[in-house]
């Protein structure tokens, strides 16, 4: 059976219903630290667990038979500038939780979302490679560069299959993101629909990694599923779809709401954005296991203003 830790969240939940659609609703357990919301809560087993409790993590693992867990919980880019120790706590807890209880054996697989939030001002800004200088300034993308050496260090000294995906921002319509920096981007659309006009709180040159949901829940299940041995990276696999500035996706949006006014605004989180790269090269994921992005900004602005 399947665990999903943090499946109320802005890919967990999703990813829930994604692999509920798979494997059965009986076969994935969603959890997280309250209910969800009714569509969540009714369609399959619902779990309250605090993922930095060890103890409740491990007798839902036993309880449930889990074989697979999907790691989701953390507290992203803008939030933990404000409460930095719960953010690495948080993060970094419920990392060695779900490890140890893989190097116990008590579980067999191990998805663990990382971001490129790892890399900093210091890493060259354009087709990032999958390995160079990471300098993170920020109290997530420092918790996240951690998270992987971790993950690198319990595959080769206990074999805890574990496997790992650096996200790009991710854009979806089925849940309100919460505490990102790229958030900017799925806000947008909402504001388009609602008001014609949006206050932006980057600046209009601000380009950077982003993915539709879909495309996102395709790699994550794609990683996950591809055999043991064509996974050659253990920290975290570079994974891109499309980079694109404030500007841009406006007149994307624009193509479908003429009167559509952007203006910009920036706040504390524009210094985290200039710290992250513009593109990424993904060519590892795509050799290693047949990683392919589906999605352009203009299908995803047309699917986002659908299904809003
Ligand atoms: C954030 N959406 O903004 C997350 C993600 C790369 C961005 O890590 O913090």
């Amino acid at each position: 059976r399947i665990l999903i830790i943090g499946a109320c969240g802005q890919i967990g939940t999703e990813l829930t219903a994604y692999l509920r659609s798979i494997h059965g609703n009986h076969k994935v357990i969603a959890s997280d630290i309250r209910e969800g919301d009714a569509a969540m809560m009714q369609s399959g087993p619902f779990e309250v667990l605090d993922a930095m409790d060890y103890d409740a993590v491990e007798e839902v693992v036993i309880r449930h038979e889990i074989t697979d867990v999907y790691l989701m919980a953390a507290m992203l880019s803008a939030t933990a500038e404000k409460f930095p120790m719960k953010g690495w706590n948080l993060n970094m807890d419920s990392l060695f939780h779900v490890l140890n209880l893989a190097k116990d054996k008590k579980v067999d697989k191990v998805f663990w979302p990382s971001s490129i939030a790892v890399f900093g001002p210091s890493t060259p800004k354009t087709d990032t490679p999958q390995r160079t200088v990471m300098e993170p300034t920020t109290v997530y993308g420092i918790s996240k560069q951690t998270g992987e050496r971790w993950c690198e260090y319990y595959y080769n000294r206990y074999g805890v299959d574990v496997r790992s995906i650096r996200y790009p921002g991710l854009i979806s319509y089925k849940t309100l993101p919460g505490g990102g920096t790229t958030d900017y981007a799925v806000d947008i659309y909402h504001k388009a629909l609602k008001h014609k006009k949006y206050i932006c709180f980057l600046n209009s040159e601000t380009t950077l990694p982003m993915m539709f949901m879909d495309d996102a829940i395709k790699a994550t299940v794609g990683i996950m599923d591809a055999p043991k041995e064509n996974i050659k990276i253990r920290c975290s696999y570079n994974l891109a779809s499309m980079s694109f500035n404030p500007e841009e996706i406006a007149e994307s949006i624009k193509k479908h709401i003429p009167e559509f006014q952007i203006s910009y605004e920036p706040d504390f989180r524009q210094a985290i954005a200039d710290s992250w790269p513009q593109s990424i090269d993904d060519s590892e994921a795509q050799r290693d296991w047949g990683w392919k992005s589906e999605f352009t900004l203009d299908e995803m602005t047309k699917t986002m203003l659908d299904n809003l």
